[in-house]
């Protein structure tokens, strides 16, 4: 039977704007108080979705949350109706009110980890919702995103949902940024490699020293218990902590992998060698020949990784056995890492072509090609079972567009979002969205 990796893209929120609140993530915070463009930062990643789909890649869409969060203000204590709430927030708690309106749920690649059938027990597709504890504003994404998921991959003969792991510091877990896995073909059994930036109790691993390292260990093999790997079929590997002290607040900052190849930078990681050999051991055994293509710090260092998000690239897999890597536009800005593209596709390795997506909304804090999409490899029955108002097609990309454009507003600084009407704004715009998408009612305000 076929199968396919679907990349399933956040749509940017409505209230998308720069709050400074990712300590650790650079971007984030060096753009802090900036005027967004909610509408340009939506059109640049529906942009991306329609090229991909018209490259023949089978290309899914996820939709954005309920923000502000008035349920999460009322939880810390503000009260009466929606309009008092955000008006208390504004004059007492001006932080908690950003924290709220956070768009961050387009981040996608965050939502949650995912095991393909072919490498869990029970024969199904696994999902569990990243809780995201490292910060306030992400913390609040999970019972939503669980909620949107199910409604996505709602046949739970093929799909089973795990709830977010204990939301405490020692199971931060931040989903499929950390986690990839290599393949033969992305039907049979691969090997799922989870990176971790800390252990939450074994003291012998070493951790930063300036900036948080979100995901646990611990957090890791929880999630490879859930889904029911097999001890061959994962890798855990430590995250290097001196390059999360440079910014790099997620695996995929720095590394990306696909098929049976990992492309990544030659700091990445802690003890590397032994981290390859045991993939390329695993995925040997499961008929996989492994590769990896090591970025030199003498060629790109890790500071012009980050700025350019190099590695926050999408690794595509062509139906010639060619790779096809998705990079922003940052990458061409940046001379360094741009000549090592051209040298890279002129090599004759897997990576042929390099395309350059626009995707500076998201890219200003924090997120990339890569962060914005959520992988799942389904095979065809499976596929066939994914509710169909979530793929891509012509007319749907159409119909969002015009969608955005008749819901979002082009500027959004903080004083924006003390509006109570953004409130409504955004409600009128979601409850259309889940009739667009079939989603039915997966938002708070639809349900309570
Ligand atoms: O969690 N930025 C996100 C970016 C996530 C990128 N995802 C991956 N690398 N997979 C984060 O730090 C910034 C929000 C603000 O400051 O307004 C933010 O949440």
């Amino acid at each position: 039977m076929k199968s396919y990796e679907v990349n399933f893209d956040g749509l940017v929120g409505p209230t998308h704007n720069y709050g400074g609140l990712s300590y650790g993530n650079v971007a984030s915070q060096s753009n802090s108080q900036q005027f967004s463009n909610p509408r340009e930062a939506a059109l640049q990643g529906l942009a991306k979705m329609k090229a991909l789909m018209e490259m023949g890649f089978t290309q899914g869409v996820l939709a954005p949350q309920e923000r502000p969060d008035v349920a999460a203000l009322r939880s810390l204590g503000f009260s009466g109706s929606d309009a008092q709430v955000i008006q208390q927030a504004a004059k007492d708690a001006m932080p908690l009110l950003v924290a709220s309106c956070s768009a961050s749920s387009m981040w996608v690649a965050n939502a949650a980890t995912v095991s393909p059938s072919a490498d869990t027990a029970d024969g199904r597709v696994h999902f569990t919702a990243a809780n995201l504890n490292c910060k306030y504003h992400r913390s609040i994404e999970h019972p939503t995103t669980t909620r949107v998921l199910k409604a996505m991959f709602a046949d739970q003969r093929h799909f089973a949902h795990h709830a977010a792991l204990p939301a405490v510091a020692q199971f931060g877990d931040e989903g499929a940024a950390n986690h990839t896995r290599f393949c033969h073909d992305y039907g049979q059994a691969g090997v799922e490699f989870f990176v971790f930036g800390r252990s939450a109790f074994d003291t012998r691993y070493p951790a930063p020293q300036k900036y948080p390292a979100r995901q646990t260990l611990e957090a890791s093999q929880a999630v490879a218990r859930l889904h029911g790997l097999s001890e061959d079929g994962v890798v855990f590997a430590q995250q290097n902590p001196a390059v999360i002290d440079q910014g790099v607040f997620h695996n995929d900052v720095i590394a990306v992998g696909n098929g049976e190849l990992l492309f990544y930078h030659e700091d990445a990681f802690l003890n590397t060698e032994h981290m390859l050999a045991e993939i390329h051991d695993k995925l040997g055994r499961r008929g996989g020949r492994f590769r990896a293509i090591c970025v030199p710090r003498a060629e790109v260092a890790v500071e012009d990784a980050v700025r350019s998000y190099l590695f926050n690239s999408q690794l595509l897999s062509r139906a010639d056995g060619s790779m096809l890597l998705i990079v922003p536009e940052e990458c061409r800005g940046n001379e360094r890492v741009w000549q090592y593209l051209q040298r890279l596709i002129a090599d004759d390795g897997p990576i042929t072509e390099v395309k350059v997506f626009d995707l500076k909304q998201s890219m200003q804090n924090g997120g990339g090609p890569a962060c914005l999409r959520l992988r799942v490899a389904l095979n065809e029955t499976e596929l066939a079972a994914v509710n169909p108002g979530v793929i891509m097609t012509a007319p749907l990309y159409d119909t969002l567009t015009q969608w955005v454009e008749k819901h979002y507003r082009d500027r959004m600084s903080e004083t924006d979002l003390t509006d109570p009407g953004l409130l409504l704004e955004c409600r009128a715009a979601l409850d259309e969205l889940t009739k667009i998408l079939k989603l039915g009612s997966v938002y708070p305000f639809q349900i309570n």
